[in-house]
């Protein structure tokens, strides 16, 4: 492998999210780490894990946060590394205000912000990314690819014998 995706979420509540995407990476031989920083929190450690990812070896950035998410934006202001943002469900709003605050970012500052609790998604995206200088990744992505699509018709054929 060429680069590591670098994880980071606001709280350790977070953690159900971030497993998911931590599964997903796993599936595809991708190596992670993963990091608790919050931008409200701890701004200073958010910051240098932001500002040295791509001299340890890091291709993309993966930031979940939820309530006023303001992680991957702080993220994405201190690297010129892909940043992407999951907002977290984590309050009775039940997580559109997370997605407003990692989406509506001003323009000069990216985040590819995923679904509300979209790990697998924020991991799929990573891999995307990655897989346009590793032709190895490449194709794992699109066997996963390919047995999804294969597990839906599955599907399709038990539901159909059951229902048809
Ligand atoms: C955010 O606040 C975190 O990302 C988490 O989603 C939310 C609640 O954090 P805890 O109070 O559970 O630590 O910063």
């Amino acid at each position: 492998m060429k680069y590591k995706v670098g994880i980071v979420m606001g709280s350790d509540s977070d953690l159900p999210v971030i497993e998911k995407a931590t599964n997903t990476l796993s599936a595809l031989g991708i190596e992670f780490e993963v990091h608790v920083y919050s931008a409200h929190r701890t701004p200073d450690e958010a910051a240098e894990y932001a500002q040295s990812a791509q001299s340890r070896g890091i291709g993309v950035l993966i930031a979940a946060a939820g309530m006023a998410a303001h992680l991957a934006g702080a993220i994405a202001a201190r690297t010129t590394l892909p940043v992407i943002g999951i907002p977290c469900k984590s309050t009775n709003l039940g997580g559109i205000e997370a997605l407003l605050s990692t989406v509506q970012m001003p323009g000069g500052i990216p985040v590819a912000t995923v679904a509300i609790d979209g790990g697998v998604n924020a991991a799929l995206l990573a891999a995307q990314i990655l897989a346009l200088s590793d032709e190895e990744l490449d194709a794992r992505l699109k066997a996963h690819r390919q047995a999804q699509y294969e597990g839906v018709i599955a599907k399709d054929k038990a539901v159909a014998e059951k229902f048809n």
